[in-house]
């Protein structure tokens, strides 16, 4: 991409009403717009991010063995009137009327639609066990929409939903959901750990909340100190297997959200493993049983041939909050310091000079050569000035960069940046085009 070309509009200054780190910096970087409240455009350096977050997403969901497809936003209320969740939700469900005076609403979560959707069409415990997902806007009339795109009315939620013949094959559907969770979380450069969690509206028992520990959290959070390095198992575990001696190496130290909290055992703990912390809830996974397949009868005939009501949970990630909460892990006091995985650009050309001939040509070599080897590439061929054109690629981030002046290509040279560290050294072209590509690999 053309810098020239693009639509990137960075600011000077982050509005005052920003309060966090990543709500600045995403307005800043042109990431992001407010339309309303808790409600946001995402511009096209924003937007890149997100897919590339969804992106993971999904190839982690269907690695565990879900299947992608997807519902609307807008439901009918009488489908949640089953449930009898139609007048439990309260004030956060926005209500909406068609003009045949049918009642609607934007879908805040999409248990009642899944198991619509089952219901219709699964008749035998043979075609269990089954996990259905999609990644679609949700709304939610919160209260304090704040924080940019991490407390949202309107955000992207992948969310899954399990059905299993019974509570052991619902137990293993839940632990390839929190292994998935683990890996999918990791490859976006985040440490996020399981902890014990309320259900609240979702309902069940048994429920995990996947936590990024930062100070602008708005979680308060209890744990293990060494359950924040213990890393993912990665992707070549036995999907279908037993996955249980992995949940419970993580399950078996403690781990509680403030609602769940029990301090007499978390002081248990020698005091110098506890961690009392603020965290950001990236994700939450639910086991509820039959909650749902009982009122709106998802049966399917059992082994026995009797209609037996299906064993349920669901999981959701918080896709657009997570580009909020890897600005958070993840920046210094220049800007954004992107994972390579979720980098709006891999690699940056930055001519410092675009009205030089011949810094030009190197420059367009560059470009070329990294395009033909499938690195996203943003070419900064602007007149701007030097000194501004590098300090909005450390704003939005991008993670290696090849800055090119008239000096250098004199002397056969352009400089090769890493973003993280912030080391500069100077090399050839080619040898800066292979370190980039490299740097993608990894
Ligand atoms: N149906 C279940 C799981 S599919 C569910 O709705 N779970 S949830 O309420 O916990 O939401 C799932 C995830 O969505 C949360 O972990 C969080 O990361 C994200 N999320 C929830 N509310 C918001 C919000 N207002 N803004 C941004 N992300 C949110």
């Amino acid at each position: 991409m053309r810098l020239s070309r693009y639509f990137l509009p960075a600011l000077k200054e982050a509005p005052a009403d920003a309060q966090i780190v990543s709500h600045q910096l995403m307005l800043r970087a042109g990431m992001i717009r407010q339309e309303a409240a808790g409600i946001y455009a995402w511009l096209p350096l924003g937007f890149r991010v997100l897919k590339k977050v969804e992106q993971i997403v999904r190839e982690e969901m269907n690695r565990a063995g879900a299947v992608e497809l997807l519902m609307p936003t807008l439901q009918l209320a009488d489908l949640w009137r089953e449930s009898g969740r139609y007048d439990a939700y309260g004030p956060e469900m926005l209500r909406i009327t068609d003009r045949h005076e049918r009642e609607l609403l934007y879908g805040p979560t999409n248990e009642e639609m899944i198991t619509e959707i089952f219901r219709a069409y699964v008749r035998s415990y043979k075609d269990l066990p089954l996990n259905l997902y999609h990644q679609q806007w949700k709304f939610r009339d919160e209260r304090r929409p704040r924080f940019g795109v991490m407390r949202g009315r309107e955000f992207l939620m992948k969310d899954a939903y399990s059905f299993d013949i019974d509570e052991a094959g619902a137990r293993k559907a839940y632990n390839r959901m929190f292994i998935a969770y683990l890996n999918l979380f990791a490859r976006m450069g985040l440490k996020a750990v399981p902890m014990r969690a309320d259900t609240g509206p979702i309902g069940g028992d048994l429920s995990h909340e996947f936590i990024v520990l930062a100070d602008t959290g708005e979680s308060q959070v209890y744990c293990h100190r060494n359950l924040v390095d213990m890393g993912a198992p990665g992707p070549d575990v036995d999907w279908f297997g037993d996955l249980q001696p992995l949940v419970d190496k993580r399950t078996s130290l403690y781990a509680a959200t403030d609602e769940m909290h029990d301090a007499a055992a978390f002081e248990k703990i020698p005091e110098d493993q506890r961690l009392s912390a603020r965290g950001i809830e990236v994700g939450h996974i639910f086991y509820f049983g039959t909650k749902y397949s009982v009122p709106m009868k998802a049966e399917v005939a059992g082994p026995d041939g009797k209609p037996t009501a299906v064993q349920m949970g669901s999981y959701g990630v918080g896709v657009s909050r997570l580009v909020g909460a890897i600005i958070e892990a993840s920046h210094d006091d220049k800007g954004c310091i992107w994972p390579m995985s979720v980098a709006p650009f891999e690699a940056a050309v930055v001519s410092l000079r675009a009205d030089d001939a011949e810094v030009t040509k190197v420059c367009e070599n560059a470009y070329a050569q990294l395009q033909k080897a499938g690195v996203d590439v943003l070419y900064d061929d602007t007149a701007d000035r030097p000194g501004a054109k590098l300090s909005t690629m450390e704003l939005i981030g991008v993670p290696v960069q090849l800055v090119v002046g008239p000096k250098g290509v004199k002397a056969g040279v352009i400089e090769f940046k890493d973003r993280r560290s912030g080391v500069t050294e100077e090399m050839t072209l080619d040898a800066a085009v292979k370190r980039c590509i490299a740097a993608k690999a990894v």
